[in-house]
């Protein structure tokens, strides 16, 4: 079986463990979000693409779900040192390998596609990753500083790098606006358009709908070309019981006006991409919701607890897209 999943960094990662678990022979290519990466001391940062390169590799920082195992930050220590910056971004020191490998693999021609699947050719995550483009797309937030008079631009309405807002500022402002820049002018990348054409199904893990799922779709393409797969395409909600289940998704949920429940996010995906969509039994209620939206749903339990629970959510994904498939 060929599954294709559009993966942003935690959430879809963890997914994506108990996806390998519940179907071992499947054939699984993931289309990673760059929307998050990010330029830091000359270095190209992908966090989404890395964090789900450690997490099936073996390499992440477990409790945080992103970085590296076993860090060290002592480069960190000494830009600080310099009083180069930022220091608001936690670079580890095993981390910054694979940043200079990338930037110096990008620097000699290759496209972000080759230089992860070299990357990976390391790390065996058990997927084919791919990046949802080669060009560069970031995404940015626009936002009003508080008007604190600490900082020279407060009170100031400015687009700052989503890193930035998600990390130095932890969405503590609302996001008025949540732009990829770059996406109208971006390709897919090689493999993508492809892999979703010979899917089989196509998952949406709990991943961020607006800043990850969001981005990926957001590239010339690839929301046309999953809606017209023909094949079963079925999500798992991030949002349980009214709140995202990690990260800060009502945050750029509000900016998008999508209000923070389990049916809205089906809802703002739409029928026209979205066949099944997978919401926790706490939300069992809002099932007749989304079906009143076209879209089949069913209520399973979704805390990815551990990875048999989280392989047990992957079932529940592909039986309800044969249930589609059927229909
Ligand atoms: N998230 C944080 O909350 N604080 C950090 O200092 C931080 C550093 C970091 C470094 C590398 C990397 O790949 C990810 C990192 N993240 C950090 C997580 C990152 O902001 C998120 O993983 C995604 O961008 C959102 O899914």
């Amino acid at each position: 079986m060929r599954i294709v999943v559009l993966a942003g960094g935690i959430g879809g990662a963890r997914f994506l463990r108990g996806l390998k678990q519940a179907a071992p022979d499947a054939d699984v290519t993931v289309i990673g979000n760059t929307g998050d990466d990010i330029h830091l001391f000359g270095l190209k940062v992908c966090p989404d693409l890395d964090t789900v390169m450690y997490t099936l590799g073996g390499g992440i920082n477990e409790e945080q779900g992103w970085g590296r195992a076993d860090e060290t930050f002592h480069l960190k220590e000494e830009l600080a040192a310099y009083g180069v910056g930022p220091d608001w971004f936690g670079l580890g020191d095993r981390d910054f390998a694979t940043h200079i490998v990338r930037t110096q693999m990008l620097s000699a021609g290759y496209p972000l596609s080759a230089v992860t699947e070299a990357l990976c050719d390391r790390w065996k995550p058990g997927v084919r990753l791919i990046p949802m483009s080669d060009d560069r797309i970031e995404t940015h937030v626009a936002v009003t500083l508080p008007d604190n008079g600490a900082s020279p631009d407060s009170g100031e309405r400015k687009a700052v790098h989503f890193q930035e807002y998600w990390v130095r500022l932890r969405a503590s402002v609302p996001a008025e606006a949540i732009v990829p820049v770059g996406a109208e002018q971006a390709k897919p990348a090689p493999g993508v358009l492809e892999a979703i054409a010979e899917a089989d199904v196509v998952l949406f893990p709990p991943s961020n709908p607006v800043v990850s799922i969001g981005t990926i779709l957001a590239v010339p393409g690839i929301r046309e070309g999953i809606a017209e797969a023909g094949v079963p395409v079925v999500g798992l909600s991030p949002i349980v019981g009214d709140a995202p289940v990690r990260g800060m998704a009502d945050k750029v949920l509000a900016a998008v006006g999508v209000e923070s429940t389990a049916a809205a996010v089906a809802e703002h995906y739409g029928p026209g991409l979205l066949d099944g969509w997978l919401v926790d039994t706490v939300d069992a209620g809002s099932a007749e919701r989304v079906e009143a939206a076209g879209i089949r749903c069913r209520a399973v339990p979704l805390m990815m607890t551990d990875l048999d629970a989280t392989a047990q959510m992957a079932r529940e994904a592909l039986t309800l897209a044969e249930e589609v498939r059927g229909a």
